[in-house]
């Protein structure tokens, strides 16, 4: 018997496929998880900023008493350190040059103009309360529309007009459009709101004498970037930095860039040779982090008389707010947006102009869906809509112009290559489950409540671990190529992993132990993973785009598929027989009735190396990798997602009376970790739906900012979830997985907006077509229908 033949049941208790419980949860839920805020440093100094009250206004003067000196610092005084660049080289492009401390002018309420030090946060806030900052008004733009209509200054110096970048698509689109026999338009919003992670931003840094050098902690998804953003704007060379990222509380998107905060403790640190530490408040997150989904959508569809697409024709309006980031520039959404609006479906004829405007607010982040959620939301909605012109069941409609599974591998209108897959199972499944005939009949009885109940599907696909090639067509300054691993038998047996992703939720720690487990037989108690140190991890440029599964969790099976030989040849000396006839299992080398552990392999090799010939020659038992899958076009995981809501017309509340998931994530490393993901995805997806909006006034100044005007979903707003999963490994990955980690959030709007519009048909309600569904909007369509029908009498 050879290693891949160990029967999969017994490789199954721990390995790909297995439920084991979260390592990590062990310290979570006893508190004993460490955070930049959990670190205590002698002689550290606490920092707060002095944020900008005013949107647009021009800096004309800023005061301070002499004696703050060395205690308040703005940007002139930061002379060695850069802005923020935001590069890319696609040609319709305006980059943004973002100061550490805002230089000139701001841009946006929240920017930060001034920092304090002191030994406690509340006495760096008093100082700011001495620091004068003197402004004249600009011009607020405080929407896509006004920023586009500017007269005035424009957002940044040298710019043509307010906007970062236009992409544009035309795939014969007139052609297909001509013979089309229905076409159905909708103009689709989602609001812009923040990503509120538990745990804001949170940045220490210090100078670590021994090693000389700088070490920043951080709380972010890419510690290796920040390690090299951070010597690139503080003109440092990279190996005098060091970037730690301890336990993260949520990222989602929100901690995968290089922050102004980020610099600005990094360039203290660098000059006093000191600790220094940032915590973002709540209220800071609220304003300073108000940043994602405002996309605005004119929307039609061309089909035939049964509902069948023949093409899609859409201008998306983004809101990219005041600045481009770094590395990942704001050309990112517009281009997912572009990219993924035609979703799952065969239509061939397609043309999109994407505009993505500079307004005075806080600059976009890719959150959690980047801009998938957004097109899911119109390209379902706007199904629904097709569905009710042509008089069919929206799932029926959809179900027709799905990608067939016999069509896969398949490149769609957008040029995306579905790997693999079945989109029509996934979405029958999901009808089945959520039971559509009985909702039917239930709606023609009538609830005894006086409430109105409908149903919603969504079908969507999941683009993830995308690598070099996509990234390389946007131009940015860092393009993800091959992620690492090494690994490592230690002495007692056991085996520790690095990798250069980090974990911040996902269960990585647990997940990749068991990658790692499925190889080599090592139980996953003694696999210990190791991340989110620039010093003990192999680069990698980070966690996002629900890559690491497939890049590091490919990078460790390749890496212990390489241990494995040699393992196996020491074990087959100190045991007397061939290499080959060696198996690993549960922590112990197995070969013809004779059995030792791992414990005697690794203490033969570091320890007694007299147990073993002369002329072994094995390479060592520790072995790096590098890995990106065959094809980097990505993976494209893809659900249904279903629901039933009810919908109470005299008080606009909306309640979601079941929600089912089928989702297909390739091969599924732990099935408890994927449900997890997609339940959490699926509570953001309802706060996006339903609840969570960030409103600006026409001055620009934010109107939700503390948590009683910024609304979030609790767990009484989250229904139970049924997922049921799909199984179709990716040709392309290394053993079939693809990325999970965002889907979740992609289809809660789409599927409770389809649902809420289908339960007001026949109430003449207008149709719902903005996020958050709040009560007022549900009233107020209602209320225009009321309005129509006293009107026409
Ligand atoms: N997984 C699995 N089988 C698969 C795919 C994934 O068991 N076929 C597991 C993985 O091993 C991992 C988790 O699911 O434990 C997510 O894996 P993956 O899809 O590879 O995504 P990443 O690990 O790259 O995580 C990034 C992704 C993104 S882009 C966002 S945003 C997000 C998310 O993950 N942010 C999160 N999930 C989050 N979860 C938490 N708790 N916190 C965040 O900030």
């Amino acid at each position: 018997m050879d290693q891949t033949e160990i029967p999969a049941r017994l490789r199954k208790r721990e390995g790909i496929g297995a439920r084991v419980l979260r390592k990590e949860d062990a310290r979570h839920l006893a508190g004993k998880g460490n955070f930049v805020g959990d670190f205590v440093i002698p002689g550290m100094q606490e920092v707060a900023f002095l944020r900008s009250p005013l949107a647009h206004a021009t800096i004309t003067g800023v005061e301070f008493p002499e004696e703050l000196t060395g205690q308040v610092f703005l940007r002139e005084m930061m002379a060695d350190a850069a802005d923020i660049g935001s590069p890319s080289s696609l040609p319709t492009y305006q980059p943004s040059l973002l100061p550490p401390l805002a230089s000139g002018k701001v841009r946006f309420v929240g920017e930060a103009v001034a920092m304090a030090i002191a030994p406690k946060r509340a006495v760096a806030e008093d100082l700011l309360e001495q620091v004068h900052v003197s402004y004249e008004e600009l011009p607020v733009y405080h929407d896509s529309w006004s920023a586009l209509a500017a007269e005035g200054e424009l957002m940044h110096t040298g710019w043509k007009d307010n906007v970062f970048l236009t992409l544009r698509a035309d795939r014969d689109f007139d052609e297909l459009a001509a013979k089309a026999e229905v076409k159905v338009s909708r103009t689709i919003e989602l609001s812009r709101q923040c990503i509120v992670p538990m745990e804001g931003k949170s940045v220490l840094a210090y100078w670590d004498f021994q090693a000389d050098q700088l070490v920043v902690v951080s709380a972010t998804q890419v510690p290796h970037l920040v390690r090299t953003g951070v010597a690139q704007h503080l003109h440092m060379p990279e190996e005098a930095v060091r970037v730690v990222s301890p336990d993260v509380g949520g990222g989602f998107g929100y901690k995968g860039m290089l922050y102004p905060e980020d610099l600005c403790i990094a360039w203290l640190a660098k000059t006093y040779r000191r600790p220094f530490r940032y915590l973002e408040d709540r209220r800071e997150h609220l304003i300073v982090g108000a940043n994602t989904r405002q996309h605005h959508y004119q929307v039609t569809a061309y089909a035939d008389r049964t509902g069948k697409v023949l093409a899609l024709d859409a201008v998306i309006t983004i809101d990219g707010g005041a600045y481009s980031y770094w590395p990942f520039f704001i050309g990112l959404e517009p281009g997912q947006a572009l990219g993924n609006l035609p979703g799952p479906y065969t239509f061939r004829g397609y043309r999109c102009e994407t505009v993505c405007v500079a307004t005075n607010k806080p600059g976009f982040m890719p959150y959690r869906g980047v801009a998938r959620t957004g097109v899911c939301f119109a390209i379902e909605l706007l199904m629904d809509a097709l569905a009710r012109e042509v008089g069919r069941e929206p799932w029926q409609v959809r179900m027709e112009n799905l990608v067939p599974a016999d069509q896969m591998p398949y490149v769609n209108v957008a040029n995306k290559h579905f790997d693999s897959g079945d989109f029509p199972k996934s979405l029958k499944r999901a009808v089945e489950m959520i039971g559509v005939e009985a909702v039917r009949e239930r709606q023609s009885r009538g609830e005894p409540d006086g409430r109105r109940i409908g149903v919603g599907t969504a079908t969507y696909t999941e683009q993830s671990a995308h690598g070099t090639s996509v990234f390389a067509t946007w131009g940015l300054p860092v393009v993800p190529g091959h992620d690492q691993a090494s690994v490592k038998l230690t002495a007692d047996g056991g085996l520790e992993v690095r990798v250069g992703v980090h974990s911040h939720g996902q269960g990585m720690e647990t997940t990749f132990a068991q990658i790692a487990h499925d190889v080599l037989g090592i139980p996953v108690e003694r696999i210990r993973v190791v991340h989110g140190d620039t010093a003990l991890t192999p680069f990698s440029s980070g966690t996002y785009a629900s890559r690491a599964t497939v890049m590091s969790g490919g990078a460790i099976s390749t890496a212990c598929k390489e241990l494995l030989p040699r393992l196996q040849a020491i074990a087959g000396h100190l045991m007397g027989v061939e290499p080959q006839s060696v198996v690993l299992l549960e922590g112990r080398a197995l070969a013809g009735g004779k059995s030792i552990s791992l414990a005697d392999v690794g203490r033969a090799w570091y320890l007694t190396p007299q147990e073993l010939p002369s002329n072994v020659h094995l390479g060592g038992l520790e072995v790096s990798r590098a890995y990106k899958p065959k094809v980097d076009t990505g993976t494209f995981t893809y659900a249904s997602h279903a629901a039933v809501v009810a919908v109470d017309t005299e008080t606009g509340h909306v309640e979601i009376l079941d929600y089912v998931v089928v989702e297909d994530c390739g091969t599924i490393v732990n099935p408890m970790i994927v449900e997890g993901q997609t339940i959490g995805g699926i509570a953001q997806g309802i706060g996006t739906a339903m609840y969570e909006e960030s409103p600006y006034d026409d001055q620009g100044q934010p109107l939700a900012s503390t948590l009683a005007d910024y609304i979030l979903p609790g767990a009484t707003e989250v229904p139970r979830i049924r997922i049921d999963h799909l199984e179709t490994p990716s040709p392309h990955t290394e053993f079939g997985a693809k990325g999970v980690g965002e889907g979740g959030a992609i289809a809660p709007p789409a599927v409770i907006f389809n649902a809420v519009n289908d339960a007001l048909q026949g109430t003449g309600a207008a149709e719902l077509l903005m996020t958050p569904l709040t009560p007022h909007r549900l009233l107020t369509a209602l209320g225009a229908s009321q309005r129509e029908q006293e009107g026409t009498k």
